[in-house]
């Protein structure tokens, strides 16, 4: 067995956006008459649009309408949508576009393996469109992280076993994910209360594709 594959989360690891989320989720929990602390934000990490509400409704015992719901989850996205509209290449994480060339270059396949719907539209915006040999986002499977569904239809698009394939992940969701993909896992950033992966780095400028072998 060896690392054949890498699938990178998007939201986390290779940019972040979860202040953006957290922007346009606060707004929502205002409308909710609830105020959204950054503490439970954190909890909204890689978990799809519809399950972030469904948390949101669960914290603040708001009762509304399935209208309701779908009114919030499309403002939600638009107020969101302008922020993604206004990155930009700089916003990539130092150290990223290095350690993907050099994962390339050692003959490794790697993909995106992200739950949001605006994935690709966040990685056009980023200027890495040709970076990956696959991108899977929330909207091409049934179920988001932390099912596997992502992570197993990446490998499938790279044609790599799932034993095979790494993957690098800064939420729980994501990380619970893989496990049930039958896949190993590196967890990123500083979050100390992440479960389940066998390495963890803070940033990109940590990651050894050396190290990253010797799990396999
Ligand atoms: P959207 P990832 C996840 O992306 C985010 O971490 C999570 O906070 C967000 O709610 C989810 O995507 C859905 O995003 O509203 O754009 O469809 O970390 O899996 O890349
Ligand atoms: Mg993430």
């Amino acid at each position: 067995m060896s690392l054949k594959a890498c699938i990178y989360d998007l939201d986390g690891v290779i940019t972040d956006t979860a202040k953006y989320h957290f922007e346009s989720w606060k707004w929502v929990a205002e409308q909710l008459d609830y105020d959204l602390t950054e503490k439970q934000n954190l909890k909204l990490k890689g978990v799809g649009r519809k399950e972030s509400l469904d948390k949101i409704l669960g914290w603040s015992k708001a009762r509304i309408s399935e209208a309701e719901k779908q009114n919030l989850l499309y403002k939600k996205n638009q107020m969101y949508l302008e922020q993604i509209d206004a990155m930009s290449p700089s916003e990539v994480f130092d150290g990223f576009k290095a350690f993907n060339a050099k994962a390339k270059q050692a003959g490794i396949t790697v993909a995106i393996g992200s739950s949001s719907r605006n994935a690709i539209r966040i990685i056009d915006k980023l200027d890495l469109v040709l970076d990956f040999h696959a991108i899977v986002d929330g909207g091409m499977t049934p179920n988001s992280k932390p099912e596997p569904d992502i992570f197993l239809m990446a490998a499938e698009k790279l044609q790599i076993a799932p034993a095979e394939c790494l993957v690098i992940e800064d939420s729980q969701a994501g990380l619970t994910a893989a496990k049930k993909a039958g896949m190993k896992s590196v967890a990123f950033g500083n979050d100390k209360g992440l479960k389940g992966a066998q390495l963890q780095i803070k940033n990109w400028l940590e990651a050894d594709l050396e190290k990253f072998n010797s799990i396999f």
